[in-house]
């Protein structure tokens, strides 16, 4: 699904700002007729947001079911012979739209875009309506997947909660922009790209109506460096220069159709490969220094940021990381953007976290996630890829976090899942992030990286980072010896309250938080087939209430508002002294 940019014959029109928004926690509002009626008692809503943290209603914060969005817009005249899509960056987790009381679409899957023409819906002379039920109830047909608990008479009448297995808050909204474009009436409507290392661009184009095609390749100066007719073929760019993490140089490649569409679409010219125990860009190793994050801020939540986004890729790139991973579903499209345009390389996870009780219990099951979450989860694996196909830095995909790989049933599951990734794409190397017992997994086997979260000296032997020189290298050893695949370091970390000092370290205190860091990158620096360390996490973030979680999760190396903790110094210092290699 290609982003909406501007272009000769393309309007977009961001919808964001203030909208009406209602609860409808007994999920009345569809059968009222709330679409066509209007909102009852509206209160003002910002979008993009999650609504959770706007108000001081603690009800909203911990709200479970449906919710209400409303906003007017009018259409521009000059639009008259257009075809106007309506698009969504994302809604968490489900929801459908109507424009003027009319059902337009539907979509499941809180973290990944969405878009219909409503061409025939709209009307020119007076405002249009648009109308949005958003769903935030996780349940076994949903990933991330989760239970709605009721309770006896023990608890008041009608308390229920949403239960989930990942830690971090269920907060939910319209977290990105939502657009209006245009497009000519015989548009582009995909565009896939896979270059090699000597400026082969092999390309494919969808365009829908009968007009020809025609493409070409210009460089970052806007010369023309390469071009050709029809829907696809292969070009060829005279001494492409490369994209590359930390030195990306971005081609555009420019469609035209010929009764008028033009679309933009940036590009890297790069390959991506894992060989020998070692990932390769370009045919060159890289070690992948960085953080598992999260989209996560004081009182907008998970909504869309571009300050803060910003500031991001500043502070990682001023401390030496070059890469992260979009734990645990897939990030903004903004932030994807930049990624290519400032060279980071990303492993783009999918929203499959929470597959695991922790408790022994079976996961994999026919009433759990089973055919259903299934069912999702190949949507989603089709849905991620045909939004980030074509963007260079995302240099590996993530099926899944953490899963009980252990069960048969995971072994079934991920053949499909993986399977189905591997169908859409060859050239991207697939990897799973794991944390059950080396010698029990199953699913290993399936993947090309094998990417592992550990916890030594936290949840297990707390408060003892001694033990880490001796365990951890047995565990990492032995993942390794099983699969003969590379490792990467996926978590690892220590909680850490910003401010709290003490020594000998203990527990919570910024030294120990950097003890546990400098104890792995010992063991890391010492084994060959590690190919990167993804320290958890970034910035503390929020989580649902709980014994073990003091407001929210501390092993943010900065705080949930970017001050850096003393980890975020001592990993600036060690990676800007390794600079990517080993
Ligand atoms: C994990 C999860 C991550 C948690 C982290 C923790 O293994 O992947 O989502 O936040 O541990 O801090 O417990």
């Amino acid at each position: 699904m290609l982003f909406p940019r501007e272009s000769e014959s393309r309007e977009v029109k961001d919808l964001s700002g203030i909208w009406r928004f209602s609860t409808d926690p007994d999920g009345v509002g569809r059968k009222d007729g709330w679409q066509k009626s209007g909102l009852p008692a509206p209160m003002p809503m910002c979008v993009p947001a999650s609504y959770n943290d706007i108000t001081n209603d603690p009800a909203l914060r911990d709200y479970i079911g449906d919710v209400w969005y409303e906003t007017d817009f009018f259409v521009p005249r000059g639009w008259k012979n257009e075809r106007i899509v309506l698009r969504f960056g994302s809604a968490t987790h489900k929801a459908e739209v109507w424009v003027n009381g009319v059902s337009v679409m539907s979509h499941k899957g809180g973290y990944l875009p969405f878009e219909t023409e409503i061409s025939e819906s709209v009307t020119f002379d007076a405002p249009n309506r648009i109308t949005v039920c958003v769903d935030n109830i996780l349940d076994w047909t949903t990933i991330p997947p989760g239970e709605i608990k009721t309770y006896g008479d023990d608890h008041p009448a009608g308390y229920k909660t949403q239960v989930y297995h990942h830690d971090f808050f269920n907060y939910a909204g319209l977290h990105r922009p939502v657009r209006l474009y245009t497009t000519p009436q015989s548009y582009v409507s995909d565009i896939t790209l896979n270059t090699d290392l000597s400026g082969k661009a092999d390309y494919a184009v969808k365009a829908e109506g009968n007009a020809s095609v025609s493409v070409r390749i210009l460089d970052a100066s806007g010369a023309s460096v390469a071009q050709g007719e029809g829907a696809s073929g292969s070009l060829t760019v005279p001494n492409p220069i490369l994209w590359n993490v930390g030195a990306p140089y971005l081609y555009t490649f420019e469609v035209r159709l010929a009764d008028g569409d033009v679309y933009r679409l940036p590009f890297g010219i790069r390959t991506v490969e894992v060989k020998n125990d070692q990932f390769l860009i370009n045919g060159a190793p890289i070690y992948f220094q960085g953080f598992g994050k999260h989209e996560d801020m004081e009182v907008k939540g998970k909504g869309l940021d571009l300050a803060m986004i910003l500031k991001d890729f500043h502070l990682l790139k001023d401390m030496g990381a070059n890469s992260f991973r979009t734990s645990h579903y897939p990030y903004s499209e903004e932030i994807m953007n930049l990624a290519d345009e400032l060279g980071f390389a990303v492993i783009d996870e999918t929203t499959a976290v929470g597959f695991q009780f922790w408790n022994g219990e079976t996961v994999f099951r026919p009433d759990r996630v089973g055919d259903a979450a299934l069912a999702h989860h190949l949507d989603v694996i089709r849905e991620l890829y045909e939004r980030d196909k074509n963007h260079p830095s995302v240099v590996m995909w993530s099926v899944a976090n953490e899963p009980r790989s252990e069960e048969d049933g995971a072994r079934v599951y991920f053949e499909k899942v993986i399977g189905k990734l591997r169908e859409l794409e060859h050239h991207r190397p697939i990897t799973m992030v794991m944390n059950v017992k080396p010698e029990e997994d199953q699913v290993g086997e399936l993947v090309d990286v094998i990417s592992v979260n550990t916890y030594e000296s936290w949840y297990s032997d707390p408060g003892h980072s001694e033990v880490i020189s001796h365990r951890l290298p047995r565990i990492v050893g032995a993942w390794h010896e099983r699969y003969h695949k590379p490792i990467l370091m996926s978590e690892f970390g220590a909680d850490a309250i910003a401010g709290f000092h003490q020594t000998p370290p203990v527990m919570f205190t910024e030294e120990y938080q950097v003890e546990v860091l400098k104890e792995y990158a010992k063991v890391m620096d010492s084994l060959p087939y590690v190919i990167g360390e993804h320290v958890w996490a970034f910035a503390d973030f929020a989580t649902k209430q709980g014994i073990t979680r003091m407001d929210g999760n501390k092993k943010g190396v900065y705080t949930r508002s970017r001050r850096p903790k003393m980890a975020a110094h001592y990993l600036s210092e060690r990676w800007n002294q390794k600079q990517g290699k080993k």
